[in-house]
């Protein structure tokens, strides 16, 4: 295989609503999407999931434009590769990164399922035909809006409920949440807010049996994962310490976690996130897909991944209207009365990609052709 040219989009959409972090409030994404084209025309789509600011990670919009602009797509144009499979191999000298390194290696398994002409979910391996959805609540200015927030997506049938959890909105609001909604599954990720000083709050929170906390501590931690693990029932989730199956399996053999958030920008695409996976079911430890309030194309990724035979949980795998007011793709992801998002049958990601709303949006672009 070989891609004769790289179209790299930044746009910017509003949220419907903001999201609150343990680190910060986004009101709305700047996106950079990535085209990648052969000689025959054949396309594919992928997404950069970093955020607007280095919080989450290292990374961010700007960092990744400009590695993606001036070392990532130089590398990968007019490289003859094998398979998509493969993409990964032609970065290796370049260090972490793993966000811009994605924005590529999911495009290019995009276009190679197309060329297939097989859905990218079935390309990549994946047995489930129907995922488990849940959502993920930010932070919100009252209990009350939270318990709104909730109520909403009981409603709209999604299978668990993470709610954002910081020090100033943790054990009460959990309190009252179970008070109020009962025996829902519940869990908390805080971003990496609290420290070792905080184990006996932790201790105190294995009261309410939530499915899990994920991460709890430093982001580039896993030695005092593995010390809070072993004073606490609730299992701990690992969502930023993880970068690769080396990590997993790491964190594993420590004892850091029971459960691991994989997303496909945090590991670098979808040949680590399937090398993730299966690292984490040797192991029996479930896995869930993770979520960056990812436009359309990032969604479909990450339904795509969600097939795949060790994500047991519900991930943060949500509808497009949660973030949307109109989507890049059509038709927008939409969940079930049951909590699910069925699999698409097209080939590749399988939607649509709008191409002159995603014009619209742009606010700047660039072509590698070499
Ligand atoms: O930690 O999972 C996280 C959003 C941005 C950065 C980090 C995280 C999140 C989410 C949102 O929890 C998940 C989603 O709905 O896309
Ligand atoms: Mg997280």
């Amino acid at each position: 295989m070989k891609i004769k040219q790289i179209e790299l989009i930044e746009i910017k959409m509003p949220l419907v609503h903001f999201f609150e972090t343990s680190f910060g409030r986004t009101y709305e994404r700047r996106i950079i999407l990535a085209r990648v084209e052969t000689a025959d025309g054949a396309e594919g789509w992928g997404e950069c999931t970093a955020g607007e600011t280095p919080s989450y990670c290292e990374e961010w919009t700007e960092s990744c434009w400009t590695v993606l602009t001036e070392i990532l797509s130089p590398m990968l144009v007019h490289r003859e590769f094998e398979s998509a499979a493969h993409v990964w191999d032609l970065m290796k000298k370049i260090r972490g990164n793993r966000m811009a390194k994605a924005t590529l290696e999911t495009a290019v398994w995009d276009l190679e399922a197309k060329q297939l002409n097989v859905p990218l979910w079935k390309h990549l391996g994946g047995v489930n035909a129907e995922i488990d959805c849940g959502v993920s609540i930010g932070i919100q200015d009252s209990v009350e809006q939270l318990f709104e927030k909730i109520q909403t997506e009981l409603d709209a049938g999604y299978k668990r409920i993470k709610i954002k959890i910081a020090p100033h909105w943790d054990y009460e609001v959990i309190e009252k949440v179970r008070k109020r909604f009962g025996d829902i599954p519940l869990m908390g990720d805080a971003n990496s807010a609290y420290s070792l000083a905080d184990v006996d709050l932790f201790k105190r929170m294995d009261e309410f049996n939530l499915m899990m906390f994920e991460q709890p501590l430093a982001h580039d931690d896993v030695f005092d994962h593995a010390k809070l693990q072993r004073e606490i029932k609730t299992p701990v989730c690992l969502d930023e310490s993880i970068h690769s199956a080396e990590d997993a399996r790491k964190a594993i053999e420590l004892g850091a976690c029971k459960i691991i958030n994989v997303k496909l920008g945090r590991v670098g695409g979808h040949s680590e996130a399937k090398r993730v996976e299966q690292t984490a079911r040797e192991n029996s430890i479930p896995v869930w897909c993770g979520g960056m309030l990812e436009s359309g194309i990032g969604r479909a990724h990450n339904i795509a991944m969600s097939t795949l035979q060790g994500f047991t949980l519900p991930g943060d795998v949500s509808a497009s209207k949660r973030y949307w007011a109109e989507d890049i793709i059509e038709p927008s992801v939409e969940i079930t009365a049951n909590g699910t998002i069925i699999a698409p049958k097209k080939a590749g990601i399988g939607f649509d990609v709008k191409r002159d709303r995603i014009d619209r949006l742009a606010v700047r672009r660039e072509e590698i052709k070499n």
